[in-house]
């Protein structure tokens, strides 16, 4: 039995994962550049912990497992001989707590958290009144407004019901639209964090979803469902585009304040966008690995063979593969078909 197998089953150096994955988000959040490269080294021991099935006994054994270094495996031994780690009382500094509490906003960034910070900003009070010069953005203004509600799940129901409203009013504007929910909802969990709409339309007769994108939003403002804009397409008349905002239930007094994004894509996508909306993230990169590894290239448009890429920069885009349905996708990248409640870390 190789205590290293990926075989499932409980960890049992669950506490060393759980206190080591603390500090690793304590470091993630720091103000000092060189406490965020050492995010590295944990990312790279944690899974290997996770994976041995046998509980930790010794330092020496620490050590060989992969990505565990000298320090990380004195960390293992003082969790296991104490259960505690002292470095994370330590490294939870007020810097770490005030610039997580700003990454709470929407829009708000890391860099940003950071900034504000070093321009004398400690709570949310200090940013109201624009404290050291800082502005926000009008997408960080509404993110602000609505701290509570953007950074609350909501049901799935509550999902499904102003799914349920949207959904007919556009295909009242067009009825060959397909409209879909996606994201968490798609994969079947209990809370969503947003509502996913992907919109694109057949071409069987020629003709295309041009247009619908700001006419859906006119239509759903005015109806009360969606209520403000986060990041409106550049060019909404694009087949390609996405929006972002908030909506709600109308006409219930305490209805809160959801995030929607609307994703619409040329109808030769409708595959590729499918399985990317989907998700989790975690299973889409690890399909674009597969991708990559056959040689072939995979985004929301499609799979592409022949992609030549100079550092980031595409040189050549490369001939689509295959893009109309997922289930051509999983065939091609020779990938047992999985239901979207499957696709998951
Ligand atoms: N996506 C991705 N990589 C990202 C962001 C998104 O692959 N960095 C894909 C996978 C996601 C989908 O887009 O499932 C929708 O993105 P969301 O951020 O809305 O994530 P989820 O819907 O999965 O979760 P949540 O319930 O938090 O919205
Ligand atoms: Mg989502
Ligand atoms: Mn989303």
């Amino acid at each position: 039995d190789n205590p290293r197998s990926k075989k499932a089953g409980p960890c049992l150096n669950q506490d060393v994962v759980d206190k080591l994955s603390e500090l690793l988000e304590l470091h993630r959040n720091s103000v000092n550049e060189d406490d965020r490269w050492r995010v590295y080294g944990y990312t790279r021991a944690i899974p290997s912990i996770r994976r041995y099935n046998k509980r930790i006994k010794s330092f020496d054994e620490a050590r060989t497992l992969r990505g565990v270094g000298e320090k990380t495996a004195r960390k293992i031994m003082e969790i296991i001989t104490t259960g505690e780690l002292r470095r994370i009382k330590y490294e939870n500094t007020e810097s770490v707590q005030v610039t997580r509490i700003f990454q709470g906003i929407y829009g708000v960034g890391q860099r940003t958290a950071i900034g504000w910070y070093y321009n004398g900003c400690r709570t949310i009070d200090d940013l109201r009144e624009g404290k050291g010069g800082v502005k926000l953005t009008n997408a960080q203004r509404i993110g602000f407004k609505y701290y509570d509600d953007i950074n609350t799940r909501m049901p799935r129901e509550e999902a499904a019901a102003i799914f349920e409203l949207i959904k007919p009013i556009a295909l009242s504007i067009d009825p060959n639209l397909f409209v879909e929910i996606m994201g968490s909802f798609r994969r079947g969990k209990a809370d969503c964090g947003d509502i996913d709409i992907l919109i694109t339309r057949s071409t069987h007769d020629g003709r295309t979803h041009r247009g619908v994108l700001p006419k859906l939003l006119d239509a759903l403002r005015d109806a009360d469902i969606v209520t403000e804009d986060l990041a409106i397409p550049e060019n909404p008349n694009d087949l390609e585009a996405i929006y972002r905002g908030l909506c709600h239930l109308p006409g219930k007094p305490g209805a809160k304040q959801r995030r929607i994004d609307f994703l619409t894509v040329p109808w030769k996508s409708k595959g590729a966008a499918l399985l990317y909306y989907t998700g989790d993230d975690i299973f889409n990169r690890s399909m674009r690995l597969k991708a990559r590894h056959m040689g072939y290239s995979l985004n929301q448009r499609g799979l592409y063979k022949g992609v030549v890429r100079k550092g980031n920069v595409k040189t050549n885009t490369g001939t689509l593969v295959a893009s109309e349905t997922e289930e051509q996708l999983f065939r091609v990248l020779g990938v047992p078909w999985q239901e979207p409640c499957e696709r998951v870390r």
